[in-house]
């Protein structure tokens, strides 16, 4: 009697208690989309501070020319991985990830200013207030609905346009039950959310050094326009956007640096993404959930990490995209420092039998001062594995946002494209 009270007690309990309020602060609906587990009482009974992110507050900073010069020298990634590296992470049918990497035998002295740190987390040389072309592009959407990957974001969608309504990120909250904290995402909306609505969701990764307001803070990104815009012209659904702080450590003293030990945290975000973040943003947005609904991008250290979790996590996410991966998927030393590797080169594909990604899409600009040619390295590694992924360069862009425009615009138009043709 008591444990058929116990059990429709429990059965009776909302996976999900509580919704986030919209911009426009309206009832949730409790329209629910289930969660993929039970999210953490603490993370559904935390009020999120509705503290909107400065947009555009960061005029990013052209690279120093140190920056440039060291990076002109960057080694291509050749080296065959040694066999000490074989205690990294090997994917497993597990839940929950480990992350193991051996702290580096050799660093690198890495005394940066802010400066520079800023313009690692989101991208350089935003070509602020152009036009990628110079000129004014009016695209059909008819043009668009094709499969052929565009190496430049058309203007039409990376404008601010008079006849579409933005809205700006959110900073909110949610408790980590891997780092033990709460932490920090920011989120962007579509203009008219509500609850009787579903959305799907794109998860963006920032660079190093970043956190979850280095998208929102840099306006030459131009994340909400191409999102926006390609969301008005019926190209995609009106998509939420969540920027995560990538950095998953449970010790606040922890901070990012180029050394393999103070990498880790990048590496663990794996499991606050799929134990925490994902969760909470289940619970608390009216989402879509599913590997259709569900898209993971990322940007240099963004980049990497969005590798790994799609090689570990394939089931999760539909459609993906890393720009300009950093170094450290696999064992290698360039000029910052040594990577352990996350993986032995024959891991860098799917397990045996996994659901893959509709479109998993690599790229990096052929001018990248940073990574070099290490995006084109894990291009050939996806392809020697026989991982079915799409690579394609970016002329002339370097470390910087018009990789990121192309890639956040060719990522949903392979969305727009499978959409249309279903
Ligand atoms: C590295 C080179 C580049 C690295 C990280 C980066 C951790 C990341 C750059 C960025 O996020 O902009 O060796 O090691």
């Amino acid at each position: 009697m008591l444990v058929c009270l116990l059990a429709a007690v429990i059965f009776a309990l909302p996976a999900c208690s509580k919704k986030e309020q919209p911009l426009n602060e309206s009832a949730a609906s409790g329209l629910n989309s289930a969660p993929t587990e039970t999210v953490k009482d603490e993370a559904a009974e935390t009020p999120a501070p509705a503290e909107e992110v400065k947009d555009g507050a960061a005029e990013t900073p052209a690279p120093t020319e140190t920056v440039k010069d060291e990076a002109a020298e960057t080694p291509a990634p050749t080296e065959k991985a040694k066999d000490e590296a074989a205690d990294t992470y090997a994917p497993t049918e597990e839940n929950e990830v480990d992350v193991t990497v051996t702290p580096a035998t050799e660093t690198t002295e890495n005394e940066l200013s802010d400066e520079d740190r800023d313009k690692f987390a989101t991208g350089v040389n935003a070509d602020e207030g152009q036009s990628e072309n110079g000129e004014e592009i009016s695209q059909d959407t008819d043009e668009v609905l094709n499969h052929e990957i565009e190496e430049k974001c058309p203007a039409e969608f990376s404008q601010t346009r008079s006849d579409v309504e933005y809205t700006k990120f959110v900073h909110k909250t949610y408790f980590s039950t891997t780092c033990n904290m709460e932490r920090g995402y920011t989120i962007l909306l579509p203009a008219d959310y509500e609850e009787t609505k579903q959305y799907p969701v794109l998860y963006m990764l920032h660079g190093i050094f970043g956190d979850e307001n280095s998208f929102a803070g840099d306006s030459g990104n131009k994340i909400r326009e191409i999102v926006t815009n390609m969301a008005t012209d019926g190209l995609i659904e009106e998509t939420i956007v969540v920027c995560p702080n990538m950095y998953a450590t449970d010790d606040p003293a922890q901070k990012p640096s180029f050394d393999a030990e103070s990498c880790l945290p990048y590496d663990n975000f794996i499991n606050d993404l799929v134990t925490d973040l994902m969760p909470h943003i289940e619970c608390s947005y009216s989402v879509l959930t599913g590997r259709e609904n569900t898209y993971l991008a990322g940007f240099s250290m963004g980049g990497r990490e969005t590798l790994f979790i799609t090689l570990m996590k394939p089931e999760l996410f539909g459609y993906v995209c890393a720009i300009s991966a950093a170094p450290g998927i696999v064992e290698t030393k360039d000029m910052f420092m040594y990577h352990p590797g996350q993986l032995k080169e024959d891991q860098v594909k799917f397990a045996e039998g996994a659901v893959e990604p509709e479109k998993f899409i690599v790229c990096c600009g052929t001018n990248d001062s940073v990574v070099g040619k290490y995006p084109l390295s894990y291009h050939e590694l996806l392809e020697a594995n026989g991982a079915e992924h799409i690579w394609y360069e970016i002329q002339g862009a370097d470390h910087d946002n018009n990789a990121i425009k192309s890639g956040l615009y060719n990522l949903f138009k392979q969305i727009a494209y499978d959409k249309a043709n279903k």
